[in-house]
């Protein structure tokens, strides 16, 4: 599934943006990993979402991660719960930055993926969000961050993003203070 582009981050080769590839276990995982693709989308950087399992489909699982970059993406997202080899499986095949968000789709709500995610051996990394929806929000702001290290319009739409969280935190706290005035 393609998404729109905007992003003026590039492959030093042919400066054509670089893309995210979000990948994800099962289409199960798609309404968590949503988050993530809204992110990217917001900061007009362009995506593509597929499903591919570790498990499930070993083989066309290597051959994405390993034709990645050739492909123009500059950075992967991965989604996935119960015991989630995703990340380390697509790490295995690339040198790509690798973004993991463990799901919570089991009983054990996430933490089984999170501890097979986060606990990779030394020398394949895998970056670990957290679990759920958070962390597939963080993984389209991480990717956003990597990739704005060579995009400065990129990096301002992030200081910008950050100023705009900073505003409303700080909104809140002038109602907050308001209304406990009002009460007293
Ligand atoms: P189904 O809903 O399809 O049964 O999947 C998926 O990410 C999903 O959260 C249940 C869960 O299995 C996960 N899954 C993995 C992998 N493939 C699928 N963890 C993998 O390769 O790591």
């Amino acid at each position: 599934m393609a998404r729109r582009s905007g992003s003026k981050a590039t492959r030093s080769s042919d400066r054509r943006p670089l893309k995210v590839w979000v990948a994800m276990g099962s289409d199960s995982d798609l309404p968590i990993m949503e988050e993530a693709v809204k992110v990217l989308n917001e900061f007009g950087i362009p995506c593509e979402v597929d499903v591919t399992s570790a498990h499930r489909t070993p083989e066309a699982t290597a051959r994405y991660a390993r034709t990645a970059e050739q492909r123009g993406f500059g950075v992967i997202i991965v989604g996935a719960g119960h015991a989630a080899h995703l990340g380390g499986a697509v790490a295995a095949n690339t040198t790509l930055p690798v973004i993991a968000v463990p799901l919570p789709s089991s009983s054990l709500q996430g933490l089984d993926a999170l501890l097979s995610t986060v606990q990779m051996p030394g020398g394949v990394p895998v970056a670990c969000m957290a679990i759920g929806k958070s962390g597939a929000m963080n993984a389209g702001l991480f990717a956003a961050q990597i990739l704005a290290t060579r995009d400065p319009e990129l990096r301002r739409r992030l200081q910008r993003h950050k100023a705009s969280m900073a505003d409303k935190v700080l909104e809140k706290n002038r109602t907050l203070k308001n209304a406990a005035a009002d009460r007293a």
